[in-house]
This record gives structure tokens, C-alpha cells and sequence, in this order.
């Protein structure tokens, strides 16, 4: 077998020879509520696995999204791996199926160290110091509790130093590196000396994107938004809110790399909003540059923020090979996106499309409803907005409070119905109710499936749970209809049988080359 395939060695407590650096297995989990598990890689674990790389450490990868028989694997590859460090990621959604991952390792390895790190961890770290600051305990220190139980070691906000404080000999509890007073909080200078994702360890070819039929990676190029959406995880969380960048020439030098090493001329930019960015323009003209440089043409796609939106920033992005933008519009009513303290109103949203539009650039609108205040009538109104603008495609998703978003942490118990929480807005009064979720449990709360697979958490004083849902299916088979953008197709997730003594395919399973 070559490095960087699918076979482990024999397992061993220690991880390594003496006085060797232990190996470390870094796991993703299924995200089985989603359309297709293999469109976008999970970036922030392969910064953690390029940082332990470069450190010395054998990272072994594995990839379990899309994988129906995870657990089963899970269990059989933790037997088998010479790991003495076992590092999950997990956003909410996946905290089922991590929580489910962590025992079938636990149960075969009682001597391994288990890491838990990621978005969820982050957010509901965020939220119980919310909770500490007003002195009221509740259920972010319950879900940290429940998290702690799960795992040796969380790791809060970023990953890339706080993996060796959780390698430490005897490192146990929650290390916060989302305190931007902790020297584990990355600066936007560190952004640029850390390694790009090790995205060797991943079976490229297994994940499916492509940009106007040009096969496409996603990279970060900066992190943070300073916005206070209501529905948005991690307005509390330093990590997630500050903005952070990376220097142009950092972010061009690893899209010529992508496109170098993996041929790659599409690229999906995951920034959450691509012109908080006051370099925008300056960081078009130099993937333009590179460009040229490369004698390719390049397709790109990413976020932005509607009313930050100018003819400059899309004339600029036009040139750099930008053929789409993305734009949480979210709703068409203005008293919704009040409510939600999205700080665009509607006439900028519009602007932002027909911007678009003069500069050649393709819209997708992405729309939500279970907002508080909602009704029939503004979901209407969010509806009749899809028919007016007219992007190029579209989704409308319903509002999940995660822990670390407003709608989350500052909802209070509803006085009547145990299980209910209730957030009002301050200037209106109008309210959103959200049925309390064990989210180490419960995975059936968020489904992507556009035909139906939706199901409400969320209810207001003009909408139940049910008609959400039915107007949020209303709502996409009507505009699809109108605007004539067919539903997308549901990826099969795959089985794998394995037996001992036989490898897990490289699609799953990748190990870092042998060091010479
Ligand atoms: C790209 C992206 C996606 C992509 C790809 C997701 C993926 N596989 O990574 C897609 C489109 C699939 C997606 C879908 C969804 N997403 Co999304 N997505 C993002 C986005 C914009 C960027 C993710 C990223 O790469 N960040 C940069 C990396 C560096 O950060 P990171 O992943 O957090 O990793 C760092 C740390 O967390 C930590 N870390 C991570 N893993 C580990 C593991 C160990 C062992 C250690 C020690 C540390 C560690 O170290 C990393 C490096 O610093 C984030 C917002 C954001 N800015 O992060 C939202 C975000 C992650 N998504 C979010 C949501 C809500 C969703 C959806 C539910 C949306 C929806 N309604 O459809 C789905 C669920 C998907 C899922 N699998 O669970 C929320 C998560 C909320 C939550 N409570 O978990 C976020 C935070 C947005 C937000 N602000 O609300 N998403």
C-alpha cells in the first residue's frame, strides 16, 4: 500500500515509537440531513491536520461524510489505528452522528484521547459565557456539560495552536482559543504563515462542485463577520465575528496552488461575506492578475453582503472570473429583516441584484422563513420578492436556534409551555418561539432536502410549526415553477463493507506520507 492510502498499522497505546510524537486521527462525520455529503470539504480540520503535519505528527484522515455505515467504520478503523489521539469535528447538525463516533471509540479504545473541536463546541462555549456574564446558568452549561462527558478534550474557536494544548500531557476540559485575549487566537498575520488545508488528505475526487460546469474547489480568504443577524451563529463568539484576513498574496498563492497541483480553475470562496473585506477590489485585480499569469481562465463564485454591494466591487469581481454571488437576502418582507436585524432593507437587496445583473453576474438568493414576526403575509411577501428579482437560483431554508445565535441565547423560557423559549424583538414586540433540542440526540430538525424534507423547531404568534413548513414547500415548488430552476437531485450515500485485515478505500481513509 502507498502512503497516504487506506491501511493503518497495528494499534499501539502510545501511538509511536518512544519519544515519538503521537499520531493523530482526525475524523469528519456524516452530515446525512444534507442533499449531497461530498460538494464542500471540511476546511477548518485539514488547517488542524496541515498544522500537526508540519509539526512532525502522522495524521490519519477520516472522511465519513456521506458514509451510511460511519459508526460501524468508525469502530472497526479505531481498532485497527495506531492513533493515541482521536480529533472530531462538528458542526451542530453532525453532533448526532460525532456524539455516536466518539462512543463507538470510546467503546474499543478506552485509552485513546479524544478531541472535540468545531463550530458547535464554539458556539455553545459562546453561549454559556453569555450565560455566565448575565449569572443565569442554563442550557449552554448544560450542553457544555453533556459535550465534556462525551469527549477528553473541546477545543472552542480555532484550532490551529489549540490542537498542541490538547495533545499536552494530562489536557482535559474546554481550552478556549476563542478569546482574543489567548495567545490560541489566531492574529491575521498568523493566518498567513500557518500551511494551507492539507487537502492531500482528502480524496479530492470523491467531492463534486463545479461552477458553470467547471470543476471547483472552496478555500476561506477571511474569516469573521462583524453583522449581528439574528439567526447567525457565533455574534458573541470573537472567532467567528472579527474579521480576520489574509494578505492578498497568501490567498492568490494558494488558489495558483489549487490550480498548480489539482488543475482546479473554479473556485468557491466560503468567506462569509466576501466585501467586509476592505481589499475586495485589490484581491480581484490580483486573482485577475494571476490569471493572466497562469494563461487560464478562472470560474469563481462566493458570498457578499447586499447593501456593501457596488458597481466597483462587481465590475472588479466580473473581471477577476466571477460568474455568480451569493446573497442571504433572506426575506422579502421589510419588517422581517428588521426583525432580524439584518441591517439591508429590501430596496438594497433589490439593488444588490440588479447590480449584479448589470455586470454580468449570476445571483443566488438565499432565502429563510421562522424568523420572529412571521406570517402568511410576509412569507408571501418573500415570495412575490423571488418573482420580482428573479435570481438565477435560490433556496429558502427555515430558522434553526443554534446555541451561539441571538435568536438562541438571548430567548428566555416561555411562562406557560416547558421546552418552548421565547425571543422578542426589543423595538416591536414581535415574537419567536423555539422548542428546546438535546442536540447530542436529535438529528431530524435540520433537513436540506428542498421536496419536502423540512421540519419546523420554530413557530410564531401568526405561524405553527406545520404551516412553516408547508409554506416554506409552497413557497420553493411555486417560485421554482415560476422562475423555471429545477430541484436539485439527492446524492446516494454509500455502505462500505469492511473486514479486517483489508484497508478502508482512500476515499474514506487517508494517511500522511511516510517522512523520509
Ligand atoms: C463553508 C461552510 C459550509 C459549507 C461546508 C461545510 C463544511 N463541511 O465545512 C456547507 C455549504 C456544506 C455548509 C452547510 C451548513 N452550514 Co455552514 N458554514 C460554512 C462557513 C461559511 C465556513 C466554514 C469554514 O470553513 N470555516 C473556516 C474554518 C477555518 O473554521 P472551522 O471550520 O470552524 O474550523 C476551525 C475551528 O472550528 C477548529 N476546529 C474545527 N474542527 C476541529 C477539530 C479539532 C479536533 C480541533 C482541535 C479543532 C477544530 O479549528 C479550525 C481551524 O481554526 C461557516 C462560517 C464560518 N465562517 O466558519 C458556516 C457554518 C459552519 N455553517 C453553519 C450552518 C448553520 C450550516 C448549515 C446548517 C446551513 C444550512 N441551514 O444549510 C449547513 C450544515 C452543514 C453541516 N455539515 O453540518 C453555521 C454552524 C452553526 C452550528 N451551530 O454549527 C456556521 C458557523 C455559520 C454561522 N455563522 O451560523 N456550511
Amino acid at each position: 500500500m502507498t502512503p497516504g492510502e487506506g491501511r493503518p498499522e497495528p494499534a499501539s497505546a502510545t501511538g509511536g515509537g518512544p519519544g515519538s510524537l503521537p499520531s493523530v486521527c482526525l475524523i469528519i462525520p456524516p452530515s446525512l440531513f444534507l442533499l449531497d455529503e461530498r460538494v464542500f470539504m471540511a476546511l477548518g480540520i485539514l488547517r488542524v491536520a496541515a498544522v500537526l503535519e508540519a509539526a512532525g505528527h502522522r495524521v490519519e484522515m477520516l472522511d465519513l461524510s456521506g458514509v451510511e455505515n460511519f459508526e460501524e467504520i468508525a469502530r472497526l478503523h479505531a481498532r485497527a489505528s495506531r492513533a493515541a489521539v482521536f480529533g472530531l469535528t462538528s458542526t451542530t447538525p453532525q453532533m448526532p452522528a460525532a456524539a455516536k463516533i466518539a462512543r463507538a471509540i470510546r467503546a474499543v479504545r478506552p485509552d485513546a484521547r479524544l478531541i472535540l473541536g468545531g463550530p458547535h463546541v464554539t458556539l455553545v462555549s459562546a453561549a454559556r459565557k453569555g450565560e455566565l456574564r448575565r449569572q443565569a446558568p442554563g442550557r449552554a452549561e448544560a450542553g457544555l456539560r453533556r459535550l465534556l462527558a462525551a469527549c477528553d478534550v473541546l477545543v472552542a474557536g480555532d484550532g490551529e495552536r489549540a490542537i498542541f494544548a490538547a495533545l499536552a500531557p494530562g489536557a482535559s476540559g474546554l481550552i478556549d482559543a476563542d478569546d482574543p485575549a489567548s495567545p490560541l487566537f489566531l492574529t491575521s498575520r498568523q493566518l498567513d504563515e500557518l500551511p494551507f488545508p492539507a487537502r492531500h488528505l482528502m480524496d479530492m475526487a470523491s467531492y463534486n462542485y463545479a461552477i458553470d460546469g467547471v470543476p471547483a474547489v472552496s478555500l476561506i480568504a477571511q474569516l469573521g463577520c462583524p453583522f449581528n443577524c439574528g439567526f447567525c451563529g457565533g455574534r458573541q463568539s470573537p472567532s467567528l465575528r472579527r474579521v480576520r484576513m489574509r494578505s492578498v498574496a497568501n490567498i492568490v498563492r494558494e488558489i495558483v496552488s489549487l490550480h498548480r497541483d489539482y488543475g482546479f480553475r473554479g473556485f468557491m470562496l466560503y468567506d462569509d461575506e466576501l466585501n467586509v473585506n476592505p481589499h475586495a477590489v485589490e484581491l480581484m485585480n490580483a486573482i485577475a492578475e494571476a490569471q493572466r499569469q497562469e494563461g487560464a481562465d478562472f470560474h469563481l463564485r462566493g458570498f457578499v453582503k447586499a447593501e456593501l454591494f457596488t458597481d466597483e466591487l462587481a465590475e472588479a469581481m466580473r473581471r477577476a472570473g466571477f460568474r455568480w454571488i451569493l446573497a442571504g437576502f433572506e426575506s422579502g418582507s421589510a419588517r422581517i429583516l428588521r426583525n432580524m436585524n439584518k441591517k439591508a432593507a429590501l430596496e438594497e437587496n433589490s439593488r444588490c441584484v440588479e447590480t449584479a445583473r448589470r455586470h454580468g453576474l449570476k445571483v443566488k438568493a438565499l432565502m429563510s422563513i421562522g424568523h420572529p414576526g412571521e406570517t402568511r403575509e410576509t412569507v408571501l411577501e418573500t415570495k412575490r420578492w423571488l418573482f420580482e428579482v428573479k435570481p438565477e437560483d435560490f433556496d429558502v431554508t427555515i430558522i434553526t436556534t443554534y446555541p451561539g445565535t441571538p435568536y438562541y441565547d438571548l430567548a428566555v423560557p416561555h411562562p406557560q409551555q416547558p421546552d418552548v423559549w421565547v425571543y422578542t424583538c426589543a423595538d416591536n414586540g414581535d415574537r419567536l418561539y423555539s422548542r428546546d433540542i438535546d442536540f447530542l440526540e436529535v438529528a431530524d430538525y435540520y433537513k436540506g432536502d428542498p421536496e419536502g424534507g423540512y421540519r419546523s423547531y420554530v413557530h410564531t404568534d401568526g405561524l405553527s410549526a406545520e404551516e412553516i413548513v408547508s409554506l416554506r414547500d409552497a413557497v420553493e415548488r411555486d417560485a421554482r415553477r415560476q422562475l423555471d430552476i429545477p430541484f436539485a437531485s439527492r446524492g446516494a450515500a454509500a455502505r462500505f463493507e469492511h473486514s479486517m485485515g483489508q484497508g478502508l478505500p482512500a476515499s474514506i481513509l487517508r494517511v500522511s506520507p511516510a517522512r523520509g
